[in-house]
């Protein structure tokens, strides 16, 4: 971990300004009717997991460029982890991977006590295959022809919900690379017929309190047709499978300017969204940090949750968590700029008229009441974020006071430079 010094006194310098821009923004809000402190409290209790592949270098089928000090294994993963929680007090959780994360449950569970995380959903991999494994997947895994690829797949699926079970992990997230490649390579119906029939495997082996969450991706690595390709496909599959089953939005699987925000509110509307991957794109699954290409659109999705938030509806508890992949920043702090952004777009979405807006909305008001929206957008919360932070002991200025602390250099000394192979981008 940091010094606790180096980041006391780096928000002890910071103070003054904090506190006087935090009170006139507060000033400002209170003419809104707006309680700064109350929405400070929302964004302080809000944390988004960080997946254990994303603090790692990404890549892309070209090629990796590895940086220094890089995670050897899960242990040096969560030792990223519990920086990136340190310094933003943002992201209290991880999501395992498996079998890139699988270890000795007992010793996830000490690591976890150590570092302060806890585990946030399992993560299969029936995507690849793995050394000495009995049966491949290249041509499909929980969706193949034969039955004991099937089953290899199943059994995958529930050895990671065992897992799971022993660490603390309350969730299961599926997302498949099959589909196929050319018209009539594969039979749709049959196709899917055979997914929903696995699934119904792997959902009879879930604990009664937990759920499970599937992933829907339009294309890639399957580029004719995927399996479970669009929300649409994703809602049959939960509404097949049962309560306990639910639709992980993922922002970057999903044809460009498809109206996001509308899907999450209509997952929400029929009680089956699950949760989400952050990250953003420009072009495809690209993968790029939270809230770098498109913030408003993120905002968007954040104003549909809070919506969600103030009319309760019955099991609204969507998972977040974050979903990228960095190949030319430092993994550390495109995961701690992203979580920031994160709770940036929530405030802002906690900062909307609602009343206003639904006013608006009744008498057709189609100009003041986007303007509703724009108003909440524009506002720079910035004050409220770094205010959360400084009371929670994590830092002012997440990314400077990593930089100051040397964390990179003092690893890259402890941990060997890792090969060429690829990152694991989902
Ligand atoms: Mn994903």
């Amino acid at each position: 971990m940091i010094e606790e010094s180096v980041i006391a006194q780096a928000n002890e310098k910071a103070l003054a300004g904090l506190r006087a821009d935090y009170d006139a923004l507060g000033e400002n809000l209170s003419r809104r009717g707006i309680d700064i402190d109350a929405v400070k409290a929302k964004v302080g209790a809000y944390g988004v997991a960080i997946p254990s592949w994303g603090v790692g270098t990404g890549g892309t089928r070209f090629a990796r460029f590895p940086g220094g000090g890089e995670p050897r294994d899960i242990f040096d993963k969560m030792d990223d982890c519990a920086i990136i929680h340190q310094l933003t007090g943002a992201t209290p959780s991880v999501s395992l991977h498996i079998p890139w994360d699988k270890a000795d449950p007992a010793a996830l569970k000490a690591k976890a006590e150590e570092t302060g995380l806890s585990f946030d959903a399992m993560n299969s991999n029936t995507f690849q295959d793995q050394p000495g494994q009995a049966r491949s997947y290249k041509f499909g895994s929980l969706s193949h022809t034969d039955a004991a690829t099937r089953q290899q797949a199943i059994d995958h699926n529930i050895e990671c919900i065992e897992l799971g079970k022993a660490i603390g992990s309350k969730a299961l997230t599926v997302w498949i690379g099959d589909g196929s490649n050319f018209p009539g390579q594969a039979n749709f119906t049959r196709q899917f017929e055979r997914y929903l029939d696995a699934m119904k495997s792997v959902y009879a082996a879930l604990p009664a309190d937990w759920r499970i969450f599937t992933e829907h991706k339009m294309y890639e690595p399957a580029f004719y047709s995927t399996v479970v390709q669009d929300w649409g496909t994703n809602y049959l599959i939960a509404t097949e499978l049962g309560p306990q089953a639910f639709c992980l939005v993922d922002l970057g699987h999903h044809a460009p300017n498809v109206n996001i925000e509308m899907i999450v509110a209509r997952l929400i509307q029929f009680g089956k969204l699950g949760g989400f991957h952050f990250n953003d794109s420009k072009y495809g699954d690209d993968d790029l940090d939270t809230g770098s290409i498109d913030p408003y659109r993120l905002f968007l999705v954040f104003n549909e949750l809070v919506d969600a938030e103030n009319r309760k509806p019955a099991g609204f508890d969507p998972g977040h968590m974050l979903d990228q992949s960095h190949n030319v920043t430092d993994p550390i702090e495109s995961l701690m700029v992203s979580a920031m952004e994160v709770q940036r777009a929530h405030a802002q979405a906690l900062l909307v008229d609602r009343e206003a807006l639904e006013a608006h909305q009744e008498e057709n008001d189609a100009l003041m009441a986007t303007t509703t929206l724009k108003k909440a957008f524009r506002t720079d919360v910035e004050p409220i974020l770094a205010m959360a932070r400084l009371e929670k002991g994590a830092s002012v200025g997440p990314v400077a006071a990593y930089r100051s602390s040397g964390y990179r250099g003092m690893v890259a000394t402890q941990r060997p430079a890792a090969s060429g192979a690829g990152g694991g981008i989902v």
